[in-house]
């Protein structure tokens, strides 16, 4: 593992990817190249990459819907992410999730989940899963501060608090649930009260500094993994565009926007390695192999097959024993008891 100046240099090159990633897929999606939501986390960078920094491999990962940066940040290919926006069968859920559905196993990434809340319970069972094996795996679960006012939050926090299961809960705060305030739906401000009340570490800090985020959760997730339970985290960020792209955040002034990207989470790890005596040619090498990079996923993209019927049949499950033979969907087996 790459320390000090050396990790930061590649967490720049994650973060960019990421931001890159995403300023093309709103351009693709403005083309009509891509169908359904596209929810993006361009502002948020710094949480995705410290967040995987302070992971292993094996570790279990799950996201909400805002899931392209994290995916990229894991070890999900470029490639892979932009497939799957444009419905293609070399994406990451074989074309067949889209935006919201990102899903990666062998990068320890568990989804990409459109229900406010609902993944919030999935990831305890993660994470009640490692505490049961004692595999030294910890979970960690992401989710925005609209999510920590609905029901699956306080029943999955409930469960990790009791039995002091080895999970992460990450709390990006970006100040608003699509266009409401966090005002306007929350009566407190330090949203680790709420997880007080389920007997669990809390931490609290702003998530624009790729290596303060990477210390901090690493201080959760080392606890996690030693057995000593969960930990609530909640960081402060801000999404830089509107809430999907069908929102042109008007709840927002232009002040405030401009205000939160004095922090931009790139422009802050760009300025710390030239503080550190990184050279203005390096730093624009590394953003020419990055713009190398997106354009080549663009290109796979759009020559990529689309997304087909067989695949969607490999992921369903369909209780075949109940079903006549000849009535089976087209391309589903009958697994005959003993052959699974
Ligand atoms: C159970 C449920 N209710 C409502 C929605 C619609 N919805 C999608 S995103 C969202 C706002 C969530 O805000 P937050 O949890 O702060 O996450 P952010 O989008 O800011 O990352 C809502 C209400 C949903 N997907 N699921």
């Amino acid at each position: 593992m790459a320390s000090g100046i050396d990790e930061l240099r590649q967490q720049y090159r994650k973060m960019l990817e990421i931001r890159r990633f995403e300023e093309e897929a709103a351009r693709a999606y403005a083309m009509g190249k891509i169908g359904g939501f596209l929810h993006l986390y361009i502002g948020q960078e710094a949480i995705a990459v410290g967040v995987a920094s302070a992971l292993v491999k094996g570790d279990y990962v799950f996201q909400t819907y805002r899931d392209h940066g994290i995916a990229i940040a894991l070890g999900m290919t470029a490639n892979a992410g932009m497939a799957e926006l444009f419905g293609k069968d070399t994406g990451c859920s074989r074309g067949l999730g889209g935006s919201m559905h990102f899903f990666d196993p062998d990068n320890g990434f568990y989804g990409g989940w459109g229900i406010v809340g609902g993944h919030v319970a999935l990831a305890a069972g993660a994470a009640f899963k490692s505490k049961y094996a004692n595999d030294g795996q910890v979970t960690v679960c992401f989710f925005g501060e609209g999510a920590t006012n609905i029901g699956g939050f306080h029943e999955g926090l409930s469960l990790a608090g009791l039995w002091k299961l080895p999970i992460v809960f990450i709390c990006e705060n970006n100040q608003y649930a699509m266009g409401t305030p966090m005002s306007r739906t929350t009566p407190l401000e330090d949203l680790t009260l709420k997880a007080q009340g389920y007997g669990m570490h809390g931490d609290r800090f702003e998530g624009h500094d790729v290596t303060v985020v990477k210390d901090r959760v690493k201080t959760a997730v080392d606890r996690a993994r030693r057995g000593e339970g969960p930990t609530f985290i909640e960081i402060q960020t801000y999404r830089f565009r509107g809430h999907s792209m069908s929102d042109p955040a008007k709840y927002r002034s232009r002040q405030e926007l401009e205000e939160r990207k004095k922090k931009d989470p790139c422009a802050v790890a760009r300025q710390r390695l030239a503080d550190a005596g990184v050279k203005e040619a390096e730093l624009l090498g590394i953003e020419g192999e990055i713009d190398d990079l997106i354009a080549a996923c663009v290109k796979h993209a759009d020559e990529a097959p689309p997304a087909t019927e067989e695949a969607m049949w490999d992921s369903v499950y369909v209780p075949t024993s109940a079903v006549p033979a000849d009535r089976l969907p087209r391309g589903v087996v009958r697994v005959e008891d003993g052959d699974a």
